[in-house]
C-alpha cells in the first residue's frame, strides 16, 4: 500500500449500507443526478453525479469548481446523511467537518480515468470514500502521472482514505464488476467521496 493510503473493508455492515442507500434516493430526489461533462471538450462523463453538503464538485465546459447550488435546479445541495460524517470523524483523523460529499453513480460500463483529486484549497485534509453496491477495481499510483500502479478492490462498505503522502495520488476506476452485490435493485456502485475544500 502507498504511504497514506488507508483501506478499512466492511465499515458499514449490510443494514447500514441499506438504510444509506435509502437516505441517497432521498438526497437524489431534491438534487437529481447529472452527467458532468470535461472542461473545454464538453464529452460527457460515464458516470453519473450529485452533492450533498455545503459545497459540491461540478464539472462543465467552463472547468472543475466546487459551488453551494445544484446547475440545473440552482438549489442548495441536501445535507450529508449523519453516518457519513460519523464515518469521517472515525477515520479521517482531521479536526474539521468535510463540507463536500460527491456522489457518483456507476451504471453499467461506467468508469472513472486516472486522476489527482485537487480542486481543494486544502490538502492538509484527506480524501475519504465509501463504496456502496457492485465491486470496484480501483488503480492508484504515485503523484506523477505515468508511474507504476496498483490496483485495488473496493466493495459494498468499504472505506479509503486519501490522506498525507497520498493524497495528490492518481487514482480511477478501471471497471466495475456487476452481479457482485445485491444492494442495488438494478446493480451499479455508488461512491461517496467527502472533502474539506476551503482553508481553515
Ligand atoms: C470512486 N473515487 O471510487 C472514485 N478520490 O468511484 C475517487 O475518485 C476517490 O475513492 C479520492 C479519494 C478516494 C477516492
Ligand atoms: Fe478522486
Amino acid at each position: 500500500m502507498f504511504e497514506g493510503i488507508n483501506y478499512h473493508p466492511n465499515v458499514l455492515d449490510r443494514p447500514a449500507q441499506a438504510a444509506l442507500v435509502e437516505a441517497l434516493r432521498i438526497a437524489v430526489q431534491a438534487a437529481p443526478l447529472f452527467t458532468p461533462v470535461m472542461p473545454r471538450t464538453g464529452r460527457p462523463f460515464s458516470v453519473r453525479m450529485t452533492n450533498l453538503g455545503s459545497l459540491g464538485w461540478v464539472s462543465d465546459k467552463a472547468g472543475y469548481r466546487y459551488q453551494p447550488h445544484h446547475p440545473e435546479t440552482g438549489q442548495p445541495w441536501p445535507a450529508m446523511p449523519d453516518v457519513v460524517l460519523d464515518i469521517w470523524q472515525r477515520f479521517a483523523n482531521y479536526p474539521r467537518l468535510p463540507e463536500a460529499c460527491l456522489v457518483n453513480f456507476y451504471q453499467q460500463g461506467a468508469k472513472m480515468g486516472l486522476h489527482q483529486d485537487r480542486d481543494e484549497e486544502d490538502f492538509a485534509a484527506p480524501v475519504l470514500s465509501v463504496s456502496l453496491g457492485d465491486t470496484a477495481v480501483f488503480r492508484f499510483g504515485g503523484t506523477t502521472r505515468g508511474g507504476k500502479t496498483q490496483t485495488l478492490k473496493l466493495s459494498s462498505g468499504d472505506v479509503l482514505v486519501m490522506g498525507g503522502a497520498s493524497r495528490l495520488c492518481f487514482h480511477g476506476i478501471d471497471r466495475v464488476l456487476s452481479g457482485t452485490s445485491t444492494l442495488l435493485k438494478e446493480g451499479g456502485r455508488i461512491n461517496l467521496t467527502l472533502r474539506r475544500v476551503t482553508m481553515p
